[in-house]
């Protein structure tokens, strides 16, 4: 996101919320529940070493996080079938409880976490992870993207391929950088020229609010921009465009699909499949990173491309051969 005001060719205005007593409020409680839950071993830390992979075709490098310890831990979905499953969120962890968000939303910390600092935007009654975020969703998770003081990456897995394995409703955030010393997210300057083009060939000037598509890259996504100072009402209303431009992709019901956003760009991205060979891949794969738990997939990363990855697991634009 720092990359949309530093790059020289952006004509848009910076524009910055001031830190709200809420949001200072809300960082804190974010960064003594990690510290405590560190160092009670109440959150469980996955060591990674951080790699990168560049594709000069896009010109753009992901960050690859090495992590084999976590082969050992059961996906979610092989626990329902072992039937020990039960909702994490409900009741969730009180270790974990970072503070209420609203009437209807908490935050709480991610169990297990492979940066620090990683919460989870949850609903405090079942809703299913498969229904299009509210506006109650979105408010809450608006507030969150806002308090992280180095920026922060929200991202929604929704549907059976979308690589989510919880099905109550959470919206995950992360903190931005993604890794120490990225100026901005790996597909930023694609985002960003896209929406130059968008914004040129439209009636409007660089206006937020103008929808875009990279199409430099080749998974179908649906992208608009935002800025700080927007409501929640305004966010919530570019979310659902971009959802119906989404389901209009995807025949099928539910709909899989990820969504990311920062308090600058909003994208959807339809999925068809949860893993390319032994890499499966969450939102994140689409923000530029990948965790990897053997050295298999690390070998088919590197191999296939990570663009060919996504492609997989997203959906190719239709003029592309890449099926
Ligand atoms: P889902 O949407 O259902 O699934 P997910 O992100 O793919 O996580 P999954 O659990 O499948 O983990 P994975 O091995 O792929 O999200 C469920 C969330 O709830 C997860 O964040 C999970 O950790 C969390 N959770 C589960 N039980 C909990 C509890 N009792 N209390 C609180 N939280 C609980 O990946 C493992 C982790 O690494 C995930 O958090 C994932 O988001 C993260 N990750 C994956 N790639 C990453 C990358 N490149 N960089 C940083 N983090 C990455």
């Amino acid at each position: 996101m720092d990359g949309l005001h530093s790059h020289p060719r952006t004509m848009r205005r910076v524009v910055m919320a001031r830190t709200t007593a809420k949001q200072t409020h809300t960082w804190r409680s974010i960064v003594d529940t990690y510290t405590k839950a560190e160092r009670n071993g109440w959150a469980y830390k996955t060591d990674t070493k951080t790699e990168f992979l560049r594709d000069p075709t896009v010109d753009a490098t992901v960050v690859l996080r090495v992590a084999t310890a976590l082969r050992d831990k059961p996906k979610a979905e092989s626990k329902k079938q072992e039937g020990s499953w039960r909702n994490p969120f409900l009741p969730y962890d009180e270790n974990l409880w970072c503070c209420d968000l609203s009437d209807t939303h908490v935050l709480l910390l991610n169990k297990f976490n492979v940066v620090p600092h990683h919460t989870l935007v949850v609903t405090k009654e079942f809703k299913s992870q498969e229904d299009p975020l509210e506006s109650t969703d979105v408010e809450a998770l608006w507030a969150t993207l806002q308090c992280y003081p180095s920026g922060a990456l929200a991202f929604f897995n929704s549907g059976p391929h979308s690589g989510k394995s919880q099905p109550h409703k959470h919206v995950q955030v992360i903190p931005l950088p993604l890794a120490e010393g990225m100026s901005q997210l790996p597909f930023q300057n694609l985002l960003e020229q896209a929406w130059i083009e968008a914004a040129n060939e439209g009636e409007g000037a660089h206006e937020d609010g103008v929808f875009f598509t990279a199409k430099a890259l080749p998974f179908v996504n649906f992208a608009c921009k935002l800025n700080a100072l927007m409501s929640t009402s305004q966010v919530h209303h570019q979310y659902r465009a971009l959802l119906d431009k989404t389901a209009l992709q995807v025949d099928a019901n539910p709909l899989s699909y990820n969504l990311l956003l920062t308090t600058e760009w909003m994208m959807a991205v339809p999925r068809r499949q949860e893993s390319a060979g032994p890499v499966s891949v969450n939102a994140l794969g689409f923000a530029g990173t990948f965790l990897l738990r053997s050295e298999e997939e690390i070998s088919y990363i590197r191999n296939l491309g990570f663009l060919a990855v996504l492609q997989v697991v997203g959906m190719p634009w239709p003029s592309s051969n890449g099926k």
